[in-house]
C-alpha cells in the first residue's frame, strides 16, 4: 500500500518545528521515526507529523518536548485533549463572550467597536483594571484550545494597543512625578502589560515614557541616565523563562543609579522572591501602592 509520506522541508513548513529540531529529536527521543524514500531522504508518514503539531502545541503551553516525546500516545492525546476551560465572562454576558467569536471572523471594526464601547462605559481605570485582564485570558485560553491562531492574538493585541495608545495620548499630561520608564527584556513580546501600566499611572499623574518591547539592557541603563527617571518597570508574561528573570534584574540593577527604583510585574515574577533592590508586583493595583509609597518617600 502506498502510503503518503510528507518531506523534512513540509514537515517544518506543517508543524513549525525546524529540520535540525527534528533531526535531534529523532536521535535523543527516537521520534519522530522517519522512513526513508528512494534518494534515501527522510520521509515522514502523515500520524508522526500529526503528533509533530500536537507536540508543537503543548510546548507553546509550556510543556518541555523531553515529556512530550517519551509519552505514551495515550498520555499525549491526554495532554493534548481540549481542556475544558470555563468561558470566561460568559456567564457575566460581558464583551469578552462575544470577543473571541469577533476576532475569528476577523471583524476587526466589530472588534475596536466593542473594546471601544467598553472603554468609554466603563472609563479607563475600570477598563484596564477590570476588563483588559480578562480579555487576555479569554484570548489566551482560545488559544490554548487551538480555537484562534497566533496570528489571531496578533490581531486582538494590535486592536488593543491602539486602543489604549489612543486613551493614554488623551489623558492631561500630570504633574510629572515620578517619571517612569516601561519597557521589557529582549525575548519578552508581551506588550499590553506595559499599556496597561502607563495608563493607570498616567492616570496618576505620572510621566510615563515607554521604549516599547525587548529593549537590550545596557540600554534600558542609558535611557533611563538620559531620561532622568525615577523608576524602571519592567514586564515579564508567563511566557518568559523565569529562571532568567532574577539574574536578568540583578544584571540591571547593577546597571542604574542607586536613586532610581526598579519594578517587575506580570505573571513572570509570580513564584519569585525579591531581591532587595527591586520591588516585584503580581497585580496591576501593585503599580498604584508603589507610586503612592514612591511619593510618600519623596514628600509628595
Ligand atoms: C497577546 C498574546 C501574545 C502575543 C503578544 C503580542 C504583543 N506584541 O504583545 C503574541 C502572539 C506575540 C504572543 C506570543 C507568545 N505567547 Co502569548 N499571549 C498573549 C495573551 C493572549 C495576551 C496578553 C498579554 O500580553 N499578557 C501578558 C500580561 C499582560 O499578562 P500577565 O503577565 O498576566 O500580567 C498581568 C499583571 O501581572 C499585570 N502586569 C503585567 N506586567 C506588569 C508590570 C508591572 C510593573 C506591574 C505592576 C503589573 C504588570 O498586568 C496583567 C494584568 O492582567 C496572553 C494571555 C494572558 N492570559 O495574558 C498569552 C500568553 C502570555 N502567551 C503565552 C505563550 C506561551 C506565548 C508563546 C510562547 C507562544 C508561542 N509558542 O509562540 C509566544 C512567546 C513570545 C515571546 N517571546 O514573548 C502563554 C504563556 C503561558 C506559559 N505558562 O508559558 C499565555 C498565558 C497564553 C496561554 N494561555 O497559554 N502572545
Amino acid at each position: 500500500m502506498n502510503r503518503t509520506l510528507m518531506n523534512i522541508a513540509a514537515v517544518e513548513r506543517e508543524t513549525g518545528l525546524g529540520k535540525d529540531t527534528l533531526r535531534v529529536w529523532e536521535r535523543r527521543y527516537g521520534f519522530p521515526r522517519p522512513e526513508r524514500d528512494q534518494y534515501g531522504e527522510r520521509a515522514y508518514p502523515l500520524d508522526q507529523v500529526e503528533k509533530l503539531r500536537l507536540v508543537k502545541r503543548l510546548m507553546g503551553q509550556g510543556l518541555r518536548p523531553g515529556r512530550l516525546l517519551t509519552a505514551s500516545d495515550a498520555d499525549l492525546a491526554q495532554l493534548g485533549a481540549p481542556v475544558a476551560v470555563p468561558e470566561v465572562g460568559a456567564a457575566e454576558g460581558g464583551v469578552s463572550a462575544t470577543l473571541v467569536p469577533l476576532i475569528r471572523q476577523h471583524d476587526l471594526p466589530a472588534v475596536s467597536n466593542a473594546l471601544r464601547q467598553t472603554l468609554h462605559r466603563q472609563g479607563l481605570q475600570h477598563f484596564v483594571l477590570e476588563t483588559v485582564s480578562v480579555l487576555n485570558r479569554a484570548v489566551g485560553e482560545a488559544w490554548m484550545r487551538g480555537e484562534i491562531e497566533v496570528f489571531e492574538e496578533h490581531l486582538y493585541t494590535e486592536q488593543m494597543q491602539a486602543l489604549l495608545r489612543q486613551a493614554i495620548g488623551a489623558l492631561p499630561q500630570g504633574e510629572g512625578q515620578p517619571r517612569v520608564l516601561l519597557t521589557t527584556v529582549p525575548e519578552e513580546q508581551h506588550v499590553l502589560g506595559l499599556l496597561m501600566i502607563e495608563a493607570l499611572l498616567t492616570l496618576e499623574g505620572a510621566r510615563c515614557i515607554s521604549l516599547g518591547t525587548q529593549t537590550p539592557l545596557a540600554d534600558i541603563a542609558l535611557a533611563a541616565k538620559a531620561q532622568r527617571v525615577d523608576i524602571v518597570a519592567l514586564s515579564f508574561s508567563a511566557a518568559f523563562p523565569s529562571r532568567q528573570v532574577l539574574p536578568l534584574l540583578k544584571q540591571l540593577r547593577a546597571r542604574l543609579e542607586g536613586s532610581c527604583d526598579l519594578w517587575a510585574g506580570g505573571a513572570g515574577v509570580e513564584r519569585l522572591r525579591a531581591p532587595e533592590t527591586v520591588r516585584l508586583m503580581r497585580h496591576l493595583p501593585d503599580a498604584l501602592e508603589g507610586l503612592a509609597s514612591w511619593r510618600r518617600e519623596h514628600g509628595h
